[in-house]
């Protein structure tokens, strides 16, 4: 197998496991938002996997790449992507939503390492992202910022501001993937308040814009690695919520539906 082989069904790999175990994780706890846990989870597992560097003992060292995970509800592909690299042990995540657990329903940095910025309000992920690239830009520091965020998330203006400062300021160290499965909480985003046409959008804002299918791992791997265009890069991820599970695809009540126990033993059985 080649290099690229490898690291592409290590990816694979990895995201099968984040989805079992998050799906566990949201069954034991009966609490989570396992649909944007499923859409988020190749996206995430391939940055930890195959693009971002870091050291899971070190999680302070100045040269890391940071992940801003802005879509802080999705906890379960956060959190296990984290003790996947090594973060922390597995049976951390056994505590997940319990009373004083380090694993909350939303992120914080001050119980978790690996987590790089309390989110869980929305559109309060780029802006920091934006922040710690322009940190990196000034003092010439070679890392990579990167920040996932929801589509219904775009809906904050914050995003706005910092998507324009990020442009005006040309920060090619920082990449802002939008997880595009055409849900928001309750409904679809265009339904609900149109982002399309996004690429367009994007573009005007002086970004460089792709546009890739967020399941597949070789075409993510191309667009997070692909050289820097002297513009921040903006990816926008089709993907589809609640991914791997028959009965949870692009299902707005899975964005905090949790399962019984059939829904849970059919789940373990198509996630294979
Ligand atoms: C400022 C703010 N408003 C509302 C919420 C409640 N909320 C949590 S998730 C969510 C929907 C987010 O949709 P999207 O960004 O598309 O996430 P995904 O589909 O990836 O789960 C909402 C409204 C919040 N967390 N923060
Ligand atoms: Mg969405």
């Amino acid at each position: 197998m080649s290099l690229q082989n490898d690291t592409v069904a290590r990816i694979k790999e990895k995201a099968l496991w984040m989805r079992r175990r998050a799906f566990k994780m949201v069954y034991d706890a009966q609490l989570g938002h396992p649909g944007g846990d499923f859409s988020a989870t190749d996206i995430i597992a391939t940055l930890y996997f195959g693009v971002m560097n870091y050291d899971a003992a070190k999680p302070n060292l100045p040269g890391r790449d940071r992940f801003i995970m802005s879509k802080g509800h999705a906890t379960g592909a956060l959190y296990t992507v984290l003790c996947a690299a090594g973060y922390f042990p597995e049976d951390w995540l056994a505590t997940y939503m319990q009373p004083r657990s380090m694993l909350n329903g939303h992120p914080n940095r001050n119980y978790l390492p690996g987590v790089e910025t309390n989110t869980g309000p929305l559109g309060h992920g780029l802006p920091v992202a934006t922040g710690i690239a322009i940190a990196g830009q000034i003092t010439g520091a070679s890392y990579r910022t990167f920040v996932l965020t929801g589509d219904g998330e775009m809906q904050e203006g914050s995003n706005w501001e910092a998507a324009m400062t990020a442009g005006n300021r040309k920060l090619e160290n920082l990449t802002w993937i939008v997880d595009r499965n055409r849900l928001q909480q309750g409904a679809g985003t265009e339904e609900t308040n149109g982002l399309d046409p996004l690429d367009k959008k994007f573009e005007a804002f002086g970004w460089d814009v792709s546009m890739v299918d967020g399941h597949d791992a070789e075409a993510l791997l191309a667009a997070l690695s692909a050289a820097p265009t002297g513009k921040p890069r903006a990816i926008i991820a089709n993907t589809t919520k609640g991914k791997g599970v028959s009965f949870m695809e692009n299902k707005a009540s899975w964005h905090h539906g949790v399962p019984n126990d059939d829904q849970f033993a059919t789940a373990m059985k198509e996630l294979i």
